[in-house]
């Protein structure tokens, strides 16, 4: 047996990724395949919590597949799969759903916000989606989860439900840490730089998006909306400034003091641009890949296909034994 970690993270189809869950996420992920054991998923059965057009859904599945390996993920080294192509996911999400208490649950911002924002749809599925959270990552009993600060509160509830499990039927789950990035665990919006960038904001200007071409992300940048200042410091107040600083930094790999002395004396238009610059340059590569993945459904398909039944042989050990711990009869 490999003494490496364990790693689970996953990300919604629900849209091209922005520079946010690419900063925030999915560029860990690939970081993460040497030193680890990964396993990365589409998470398209928590994507429907909120509505979603059939048709593009299964496209945007497709893409973000592709989008994870454009962004280095190799489905060699990590098992990489579509979240409902693995049916153990929803079996473990039963069982721990009765270890999950309605008041924790009523508890989790992301509900609070997504109920407020989808009022007309407040479905069950919205409100257990942590628990199908915590079913992916403990039914490969991940010892960390790479994500973004967001997602801080849906991990300590991972970890409680695995802690209540164990205290009711023995030490059996390992109960996982975030892995949070110290550099933009919370890239902002360029519109409105006290929120986070989302991918479903109703606003293009407000994402990065990273198959946006060279010229669309220095005019998003351009149009970022900063202060009536014109020092480029990271200070508190200057939220926009800071945001842009916090981008510069986490794709040139240089400190906010080295950012702040390259840009010493220089305008915020400059300063926006070569922000554009840098972020278009990182992310060519990204696009590339991407391009010619697509164009190789097959070789997609058979990528995917090999994951999900790679997924399926961890996790269902893992829910046979669960079964087992909460005194389901054996079925064989
Ligand atoms: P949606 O807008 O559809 O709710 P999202 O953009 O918030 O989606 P998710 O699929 O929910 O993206 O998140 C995937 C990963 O990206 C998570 O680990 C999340 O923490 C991270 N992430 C999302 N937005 C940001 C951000 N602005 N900065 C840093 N990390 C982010
Ligand atoms: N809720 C996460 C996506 C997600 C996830 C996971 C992340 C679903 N299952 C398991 C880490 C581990 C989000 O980013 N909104």
């Amino acid at each position: 047996m490999s003494e490496k970690k364990i790693i689970f993270s996953g990300i919604q189809p629900t849209g091209t990724f922005t520079l946010g869950n690419y900063i925030g996420a999915v560029r860990n992920w690939a970081k993460l395949q040497e030193e680890y054991n990964c396993i990365y998923s589409i998470v398209d059965m928590h994507a429907i919590t909120v509505r979603q057009d059939p048709v593009k859904l299964r496209q945007h599945s497709l893409e973000a597949y592709a989008l994870i390996m454009a962004c280095g993920i190799d489905p060699e080294k990590s098992v990489a799969f579509i979240q409902s192509h693995a049916p153990t996911h929803a079996m473990l999400n039963w069982i721990l759903a009765c270890s999950t208490q309605f008041g924790e649950l009523s508890r989790m911002t992301q509900f609070k916000d997504k109920a407020a924002k989808h009022s007309d749809d407040v479905n069950a599925g919205l409100f257990t989606y942590p628990v199908l959270m915590a079913a992916d990552i403990l039914g490969y009993n991940a010892d960390l989860v790479p994500v973004g600060v967001d997602q801080k509160q849906h991990l300590e509830l991972a970890r409680n439900v695995a802690q209540r499990f164990n205290q009711k039927y023995g030490e059996f789950f390992t109960v996982p840490d975030a892995y949070i990035p110290e550099v933009g665990a919370k890239v902002m919006s360029l519109q409105e730089p006290t929120k986070k960038m989302s991918k479903s904001d109703a606003n293009p200007n407000a994402c990065i998006f990273i198959l946006d071409d060279k010229d669309t992300i220095i005019r998003k940048f351009r149009r970022a909306v900063t202060d009536s200042d014109s020092e480029i410091v990271f200070k508190e107040g200057k939220d926009g400034i800071n945001n842009l600083i916090t981008i510069y930094s986490a794709v040139t790999g240089k400190s906010f003091e080295e950012t702040e002395k390259e840009f010493a004396g220089k305008g915020y238009g400059d300063f926006k641009t070569a922000v554009g610059e840098a972020v278009s340059d990182h992310l060519a590569p990204v696009r590339e890949k991407f391009a010619q993945l697509m164009s190789d459904k097959a070789y997609l398909k058979d990528c995917y296909t090999k994951g999900a039944e790679k997924a399926m042989r961890i996790s269902g050990k893992v829910v046979s034994k669960a079964y087992r711990k909460v005194g389901f009869v054996d079925s064989h």
